[in-house]
């Protein structure tokens, strides 16, 4: 017998149907994020990465235009198992020589050679409006400043967002979740916490009355607790999020790296499942702040997937990457992550039904052993298998390693 099929035979005593497992993760699509490629700069500012987030280190070989990053990403998906789409910035718009366009005028024609790299890989896209690293951000504010001018920019570039949103859509043929985040916030203690809730409030609105289908694009909204240097008040909490999303009848987006190091968003899926259809995630790892570090394979994200399977909600949970790590070979950090997330749904495929019904009956015991039993089964047999049948090979290293010295390294 070989090693899958063995494996096989001992997830079947623990209670699981591994090719049904196999069979399900097929269906799965992970929303890769483009900005590992080039540290979140993107091509339509010169501007610094601004807004609080930050990436660290300076591995040779970062993509520095819209056809290096697609190259890259190209290589990256190429080792990544499994259905993928592509997730935008805005600010990877592509114009043309000396066209210069402001983001509240960005067109679906900026992202043309996106939509036929998508088309042509059989893939869908995401977009996220770019509410940082932009000279419109005033002191530290869009969609909430107190500033009109500012705050009707910005509703412009969620406007555009949401019409290019569409238009990848119906290109695709395939649902476009639409991700808004922004970084507004204070540094130091608020004398007014109310005002700028009440703004975005309204900026958001704005928004949202674009015209777009809801079976098309689905608008989500994203939280966050704190940024660097704005580290006393976010206006886009998650009270704030959470109560819009549900009050417009959007979809809220969970981060796990936008909440106290405590918090588990693993915890927190199950509680929005219960008051809306979709819900949507970034999957990331906060290393002591919100840091982005590349997802593995580790509890939390084991966690994760553990909850959208147990909830059957597989097709009601949009699952996105969010991270970026400038120190290490960067199509690597996307590779790791990527199939991080993807054997963390499989794990969570391979654990037996019967741990539910342990709970219901109130057996905690056997709960307790066969969730012990199940970390130590040939998981890795299994996941060998999944990416036998997917023709991607185990190893990567040796493939990156080969892109660095051909491609990456003459990148000065
Ligand atoms: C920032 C948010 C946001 C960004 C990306 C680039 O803390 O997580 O999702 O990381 O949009
Ligand atoms: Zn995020």
């Amino acid at each position: 017998m070989n090693r899958f099929e063995s494996a096989k035979e001992i997830y079947k005593a623990l209670g699981t149907d591994v090719e049904a497992a196999l069979e399900k993760l097929k269906t799965v699509t992970v929303s890769v994020h483009c900005w590992q490629g080039d540290d979140v700069r993107g091509f339509d500012t010169r501007e610094a990465l601004s807004g609080g987030i930050q990436t660290t280190g300076n591995y040779p070989g970062r993509a520095r235009t819209p056809e290096e990053l697609m190259r890259d990403f190209d290589k990256a998906i190429s080792l990544m198992p499994g259905k993928k789409k592509l997730n935008l910035h805005a600010s990877y718009a592509i114009f043309e020589d000396g066209e210069a366009v402001g983001r509240d005028a960005i067109e679906p024609r900026h992202f043309a050679p996106w939509v036929k790299f998508a088309k042509e890989r059989g893939m869908g896209l995401d977009f996220n409006p770019t509410f940082f690293s932009h000279p419109m951000v005033k002191d530290n504010l869009t969609l909430s400043s107190p500033d009109g001018e500012v705050r009707a920019y910005w509703v412009r570039h969620g406007k555009a967002c949401v019409r290019i949103a569409q238009y990848f859509a119906e290109e695709t043929g395939v649902p476009c979740v639409m991700n808004i985040w922004i970084p507004d916030g204070y540094k130091d203690i608020p004398a007014d916490r109310l005002s700028p809730r009440e703004r975005f409030k309204s900026a958001l609105d704005g928004i949202i009355a674009e015209p777009h289908d809801k079976d098309k694009v689905y608008i989500t909204l994203e939280s966050k607790v704190f940024g660097i240097g704005l580290e006393s008040y976010t206006v886009g909490s998650a009270e704030f999020c959470l109560s819009y999303s549900m009050t417009r009848g959007i979809t809220p987006l969970m981060d796990n790296g936008h909440y106290h190091p405590t918090e588990a968003v693993s915890d927190k899926i199950s509680a929005l499942l219960a008051f809306n259809d979709k819900i949507a995630l970034h999957i990331t790892r906060p290393v002591r702040w919100d840091s982005d570090h590349v997802v593995l394979f580790d509890d939390e994200t084991r966690e994760i997937a553990k909850e959208i399977v147990c909830a059957d909600a597989l097709q009601r949970v949009f699952i996105a990457t969010d991270y970026f790590d400038a120190s290490i070979n960067r199509i690597s950090a996307w590779v790791t992550g990527v199939r991080s997330v993807q054997k963390a749904l499989l794990y969570a495929l391979l654990l037996p039904e019967r741990l539910k019904a342990l709970q219901a009956c109130g057996d905690f015991t056997e709960l307790m052993v066969l969730m012990e039993a199940v970390k130590t089964a040939p998981f890795g047999d299994v996941w060998s298998e999944y990416l036998r049948r997917e023709g991607i090979a185990e190893d990567y290293i040796s493939e990156v390693k080969k892109y660095e010295k051909e491609v990456l390294v003459n990148r000065q």
